[in-house]
């Protein structure tokens, strides 16, 4: 495969100023017409150069060229290109061709979810439905006309609004949809189907009606409450936070089964991954629903970050994804608890984007290099560009990062703009310089922050000093200091935050403040400090970064308590916890007895007798930070002691806190059975508490505990409790309870795939011995298919990547399993089969004969026959 540059980077050669699509969908063929309205980009000189449309699996039937009927020898084909010579700077291009959405395993371009036809344009699919000018660049407006069999596909639907339809004599029928905002090919959607919808409306600010629809097939019309519901929260945050508001008379959302990734931003016709949408208390855990909240208020966000202001390019992919997980997780934290939101968000990303940052794929937020787009859909593109988008905001605060992204907004209304163009914005509405900043989007790698402080009983200040590091990353061998917003309070003895006024100022100013650290090596003094203080540093993450300072055991505890930072108090104890665990793991390597240091157990104790707290932060308090991320902090992983050390700390504080922890889960499920379910962050925190306590309490093995787990799995009303009462019997001794607890779950949820899902990733994440063989057993199951992506991620994904102890067994058969399963997936779907790499990818992480193993399964799949780019771009870099 060929690798692209962003440095060759060139505007188009031809314009498409109307798209005129008319489909004639059929089971076994799809007629696809394109009329195309052209013109010489005037931006690119005068001369008429060859037209180079894209096009991939497309049986060319016919084309013209201004009503002129081309012959093959008016054009050049190849399986990538349709090249023609226009001769004149205005013409309009005819063309016809057939392709196969049945047996289109990849789902890209039009394919068929179950018994609907459905589409997935973004990044490059377009050009697998039409040739075309598929590039992001090139924005048109589009008329769509769907013909179908009337009675297997009643609902057809396109992007826009709905013009005419109409019904053929032969049993088809048809409908014309148009959409008035110019818009690039990967915001094109259709849709067809046996579809049902929930319906309701939203009244915007300029009090304008827009009918919002929900379309599912009709067994699943009661699961769509919830998203409908978040959609008209999105709505109407989107207004009031950013001044945005809908633009047609229309918004439809459409829930497919088989869908790559979670869901698409379409112009007025986002399409979701059923697990995206699907959401009612019997089915869907809370982590569900609240996944449904943010992925509806992710898409319909984009309608302004993506799709009114698009990427120029697709390395500016960050420019809309960054931007809008930033957005969505304003969102989130304003529906439930921001600070609960922000732990969860830093968890994840410091576990997988820097790993991801740290091994052979780390690119920065904008590459700047590559052979398959689809490859780039990652945590630094969405995740680490989110941080990166609120790090302009710390450094600018709420109100000039407003004046900045409504500058945005305004000046680029309708077009494909660039990362730059993003950030010159709030440069331009603020007043200031942020050239310096902008290495986030050009250096990849996580930059370490080392600081050190002195204070000075005499002169009474404390300094500060900084020591700012990036390893080298692939291709980038030394890095710039970038600038590093560092939220800080000077605490006292007692608590209290000191006020804070660096040498040289008139006055202090607050308690707490933004240091900009912009240089390899920095200090900053603060006057007036009257005693030693405890620095309480990076607030709320305000920089992905690896922070250390050299805190004490009982100065964690200290800011546990007391910091008035409710992230910073859970990240002390998280960072306690690490320097507990950690030397458990060295005990263990030793062969020493293990230890627990019993200032874990006091720390976790008053956490858990305060009953002030609230109880989402008393739950993420109480969760011991997960293999995953102690495999991403070890120099050389030591799988097996990892675990071992985290599961002897989890015993030890079952034992130790058995008597809270059983009263904190009786009171809630308690309430629980009191009250029905409801999907609101008070309910939600209650419910997490009761299930983390339970999870540690089934460790004690107490026949009590067990016949609560039993109660709590058969009468639970809701999935969050009935999902955590089945896991912690799959995790445990209890064979008869737990093949019991399966087998009443698969009979009852047989039928509705998203929850035999869950039913499937609690089994492969059991860490007890036979995880691959009850992965491999799994894999016969009737409800199993690796044609679905769902599928493959709830079993191979849950298992590769959760489940430590299994999939790195050391005689290497797991990652002969995974090698197997991405084999076979690279010839059905090359975008999942390259996703389920990624734990392979890691192998320099490990012991130097896991190293050997996995990379021998990285060279068999390299030499496996012929591999899609997607695949072929992971295993290639991996081993490189
Ligand atoms: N913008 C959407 C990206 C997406 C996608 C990319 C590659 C292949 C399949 C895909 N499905 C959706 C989703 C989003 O970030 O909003
Ligand atoms: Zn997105």
């Amino acid at each position: 495969p060929r690798t692209i540059y962003l440095k060759d980077y060139q505007a188009p050669d031809y314009l498409i100023d109307e798209t005129h699509l008319t489909f004639e969908l059929h089971e076994d063929r799809t007629l696809v017409h394109a009329q195309l309205v052209m013109r010489r980009n005037p931006a690119r000189g005068s001369g008429l150069p060859p037209l180079v449309l894209d096009g991939q699996q497309l049986e060319l039937l016919s084309i013209r060229l201004n009503d002129r009927e081309l012959g093959a020898h008016d054009y050049l084909l190849d399986d990538r290109h349709l090249t023609l010579q226009p001769d004149s700077a205005e013409f309009v291009i005819d063309s016809s061709v057939c392709i196969h959405p049945e047996s289109n395993t990849a789902l890209e371009g039009l394919y068929k979810s179950g018994k609907m036809f459905c589409t997935q344009c973004e990044a490059e699919g377009f050009r697998k439905i039409t040739y075309y000018l598929d590039r992001p660049d090139v924005m048109s407006k589009f008329t769509t006309t769907v013909s179908a069999d009337r009675q297997r596909y009643p609902v057809l639907l396109s992007n826009g609004n709905p013009i005419t339809s109409g019904s053929e004599d032969n049993g088809r029928h048809w409908a014309t949809w148009e959409d008035p905002f110019r818009k690039p090919a990967y915001l094109f959607a259709l849709v067809a189907g046996d579809l049902w919808c929930v319906e309701d409306q939203f009244t915007t600010m300029s009090q304008r009606e827009v009918a919002l629809r929900i379309y599912v097939e009709p067994e699943n019309l009661d699961k769509c409450q919830h998203a409908m519901d978040s959609l008209k929260r999105a709505m109407r945050w989107d207004e009031e936070a950013y001044g945005r508001e809908y633009d047609l008379d229309i918004f439809m959302i459409v829930a497919v089964n088989d869908f790559n990734m979670g869901a698409m931003e379409n112009k007025g016709l986002n399409i979701f991954n059923s697990s995206a949408v699907l959401a009612k208390a019997e089915t869907a855990t809370d982590a569900a629903h609240q996944r449904v909240e943010a992925i509806v208020a992710h898409e319909y966000f984009h309608n302004w970050s993506g799709n009114r202001v698009t990427c120029r390019d697709w390395f500016q992919l960050s420019l809309k994804e960054g931007f809008t997980v930033f957005r969505d997780a304003g969102f989130s934290a304003d529906m439930n608890s921001p600070t609960v939101k922000r732990i969860e968000d830093v968890a994840y990303l410091r576990t997988h984007q820097f790993a991801e940052d740290a091994g052979p794929m780390a690119h920065s937020v904008r590459p700047d290099a590559y052979m398959e787009i689809s490859n780039f859909y990652t945590l630094t593109v969405y995740e680490k560009g989110a941080e990166v988008v609120r790090m302009i905001q710390t450094l600018l605060g709420a109100e000039g990062f407003r004046k900045g992204s409504d500058l945005y907004f305004q000046r680029h209304d309708g077009q494909a703009v660039t990362c730059d163009d993003f950030v010159k914005a709030m440069e331009d509405a603020n007043g200031v310089d942020l050239a310096q900043f902008k290495r986030w989007y050009s250096q990849a790698g996580t930059p370490r922050l080392e600081v050190g402080s002195a204070y000075d009983a005499e002169a009474k200040t404390l300094t500060l000093t900084f020591r700012q590091l990036c390893p080298p990353s692939p291709g980038q061998a030394h890095k710039e200091p970038f600038v590093i917003p560092v939220d800080l309070a000077l605490l006292d003895g007692q608590g209290r935050e000191l006020p804070l006024r660096l040498a040289g100022e008139a006055a202090a100013s607050g308690t707490s403040r933004v240091l900009a650290v912009n240089e390899a090596e920095q200090s900053f003094t603060f006057v007036d400090i009257p005693e030693q203080p405890l620095p309480s540093l990076l607030r709320g993450f305000s920089a992905p970064v690896k922070l250390s300072f050299p805190y004490s055991r009982d100065q964690l505890m200290f800011l546990m308590q007391h910091d008035s930072d409710g992230f910073n108090r859970w990240e002390a104890g998280q960072q306690l916890a690490v320097q507990v665990l950690q030397e458990l793991i060295g005990q263990r390597q030793r062969g020493e007895p293990m230890v627990l240091d019993r200032r874990l157990v006091a720390a976790l104790k008053s956490v858990l007798e305060n009953d002030g707290l609230d109880q989402a932060m008393v739950a993420e308090m109480l969760s011991l930070p997960g293999e995953a991320y102690l495999i991403e902090i070890s120099e050389v992983a030591d799988v097996d002691a990892i675990h071992a050390a985290r599961e002897f700390a989890r015993r030890e504080l079952a034992e130790a806190l058995f008597e809270p922890l059983w009263q904190r889960y009786q009171a809630n499920r308690q309430a629980s059975r009191q009250s029905a379910y409801v999907a609101t962050a008070e309910h939600f925190a209650r419910r997490s508490l009761q299930n983390i306590a339970l999870s540690y309490l089934m460790l004690s093995e107490k026949p009590e505990v067990l016949e609560a787990a039993q109660e709590q799995y058969r009468e639970a009303d809701n999935m969050t409790e009935r999902l955590a009462a089945l896991a912690v019997l799959v995790n445990s001794p209890f064979e008869e309870a737990k093949a019991e607890g399966l087998a009443l779950f698969a009979d009852r949820f047989k039928d509705d795939p998203l929850v035999m899902d869950q039913w499937f990733s609690v089994q492969a994440g059991c860490p007890l011995p036979g995880g691959l063989e009850r992965v491999r057993a799994l894999m016969q199951h009737p409800a199993f298919t690796i044609k679905n992506p769902n599928k493959v991620r709830a079993l191979i994904g849950a298992f590769a990547n959760q489940n430590h102890a299994n999939f790195h067994r050391d005689d290497g058969e797991s990652y002969r399993f995974l090698a197997d399963q991405v084999i076979m997936l690279n010839a059905l779907n090359p975008q999942i089969a390259a996703r389920q790499l990624a734990p392979l990818t890691r192998w320099r992480k490990y012991d130097l004969s896991r190293q050997a193993l996995m990379k021998a399964e990285l060279e068999r799949i390299l030499v496996s026959g012929s591999l899609s780019s997607d695949v072929y771009e992971v295993v290639s870099k991996s081993l490189a």
